[in-house]
């Protein structure tokens, strides 16, 4: 019914999570009702700058206390199975984070509890979401460069992540699990599923316990070969962050996405169209991160359209978890110098 206004419980009320609060905020027919956060100075500040009166600092008293139609997850992965396992059997709707699992076991787990409550499970992975990556993907989708045979995802930059979010640093696995998952599924957006992978890695930052650069060759089912590329550990004087560039070569033309959302599309005979594809940015958004801010936008807008006509999301549990399984492939390509076959849901 879509006069009536959905009503979702935000769980993790920290870095990331402002983001998802003022995306609901300015999108029609939803409404926060509750916060959660187990760390109560996070929850008091939250619940002050967004107004919200009823806070908890545990998932359950709040899914006893308050009736939701949908919990959005915005913890880090460690809290993931308790709190998806706790909503799916108050049998509310469920937008997880990502990384969704810390293990392909534990994501198939989940996903299949949440199957069997009947709830509708979607990842928030939002970089397919992006505008320009958006634009890539219908000019792709029309045919206008015809059979892509070749992509390229690239995410260099030097920008430090580590000031809003200092866990990072301490991830033995980084940059493949926190950035490249979303590289991985702009991959599987625009090309398709995985059929072969290989990664090398390295870490050129002393400070930090993971990799901080990765670079992956990818084998796709429809035929493409794709390069996925990811750095923190790049010096650039226009620093793109945190912005994607995309190449993309089709049997009758390529597609260029360059920085600041230039994309040209070349086809036969030399030509070239050039389009601005910068996004109208979210009035709430900021430099650098507005780029991202307006995938949330996309990606939460989208969900309440779904979650009314009761379809699965895009990015849902079983589709998120052939992203995950690219992640877990890249680790173990890079850890075995083998190439890998990734699993499939
Ligand atoms: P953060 O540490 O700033 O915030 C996480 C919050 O969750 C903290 O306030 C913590 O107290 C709370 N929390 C932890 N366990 C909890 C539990 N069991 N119940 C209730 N609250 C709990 O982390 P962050 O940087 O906001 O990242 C959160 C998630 O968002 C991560 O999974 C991260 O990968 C993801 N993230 C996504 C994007 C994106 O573009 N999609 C960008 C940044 C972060
Ligand atoms: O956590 C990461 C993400 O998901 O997008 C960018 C980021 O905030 C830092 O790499």
């Amino acid at each position: 019914n879509a006069s009536t206004v959905l009503r979702g419980a935000l769980v993790g009320c920290g870095f990331f999570a402002a983001n998802q609060m003022r995306a609901w905020q300015e999108l029609p027919g939803v409404a926060i009702a509750a916060l959660c956060d187990r760390d109560a100075g996070r929850l008091a500040a939250f619940g002050d700058t967004f107004g919200i009166e009823h806070r908890f600092d545990d998932i359950e008293t709040l899914l006893t206390q308050m009736a939701v139609d949908f919990v959005d997850i915005a913890a880090p992965t460690p809290a993931h199975e308790t709190l998806v396992t706790a909503a799916a059997h108050y049998g509310v709707d469920i937008i997880c984070q990502k990384p969704f699992a810390g293990s392909l076991a534990t994501a198939r787990r989940l996903i299949n509890i949440c199957r069997k409550h009947g709830v509708s499970l979607t990842v928030h992975e939002n970089f397919r979401w992006q505008h320009a990556v958006r634009r890539v993907a219908e000019l792709i989708g029309e045919g206008r460069i015809g059979r892509p045979f070749f992509g390229r995802i690239s995410y260099r930059s030097g920008f430090d992540v580590f000031a809003n979010q200092p866990y990072l640093a301490t991830l033995e696995r980084f940059i493949i699990q926190d950035l490249g998952i979303h590289t991985l599924d702009m991959a599987r957006a625009l090309f398709g599923d995985v059929v072969r992978l290989s990664c090398e890695t390295g870490r050129v930052n002393p400070d930090i316990a993971g990799e901080d650069h990765a670079t992956l060759m990818l084998r796709h089912e429809a035929g493409c070969v794709s390069v996925v590329d990811c750095s923190y550990a790049t010096t650039l004087a226009d620093d793109p962050f945190p912005q994607s560039l995309i190449e993309v070569d089709g049997d009758r033309g390529s597609i260029r996405l360059a920085a600041d959302f230039q994309l040209t599309i070349h086809g036969p005979g030399g030509s070239a169209t050039v389009e601005d594809v910068t996004p109208t940015w979210p009035a709430w958004s900021e430099a650098p991160w507005n780029v991202i801010q307006e995938s949330v936008v996309a990606l939460q807008g989208d969900w309440i359209e779904r979650r009314r006509a009761r379809e699965p999301a895009p990015t849902a549990g079983p589709d998120n978890f052939n992203t995950l399984a690219l992640v877990e492939a890249a680790y173990q390509s890079a850890a075995t110098g083998q190439s890998v076959e990734p699993e499939r849901w």
